[in-house]
């Protein structure tokens, strides 16, 4: 499958990893729009929000949270866009984890 982020998951794109477990890794955007702005994504391939199984979920929040302290940050933002007119580009699953650690986080969206 041609989807970028299987790439980043296989190694065959280079990425700038936060944390890693065998189902999920978090890394820095590309193109941050804050001064925190990190992806986290299963490494299974799922669309989007509404395609991911509802199981995955508990663990992904787990991660989610070590994610942010793996930061050192206790205040951040999650976003996913699922679909296209909600802004989604890249077509497997992604949290965006923004933040702001030395102030308020004062971009409204994505
Ligand atoms: P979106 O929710 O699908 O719009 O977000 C896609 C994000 O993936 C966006 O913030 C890009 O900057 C980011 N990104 C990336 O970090 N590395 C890549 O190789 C590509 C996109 I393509």
């Amino acid at each position: 499958m041609d989807c970028i982020f299987c790439k980043i998951v296989k190694g065959e794109i280079p990425s700038n990893k936060v944390l890693e477990n065998d189902k999920f890794l978090a890394f820095h955007d590309i193109n941050p729009i804050a001064p925190v702005h990190v992806l986290i994504i299963p490494k299974e391939h799922f669309a989007k929000f509404d395609e991911t199984p509802a199981e995955l979920m508990p663990e992904l929040a787990e991660f989610i949270k070590n994610v942010a302290k793996e930061l050192n940050i206790t205040d951040y933002r999650l976003i996913t866009n699922n679909g296209s007119n909600a802004g989604q580009e890249v077509f497997h699953l992604h949290i965006h984890m923004v933040a702001n650690p030395n102030g308020k986080l004062l971009w409204p969206k994505l």
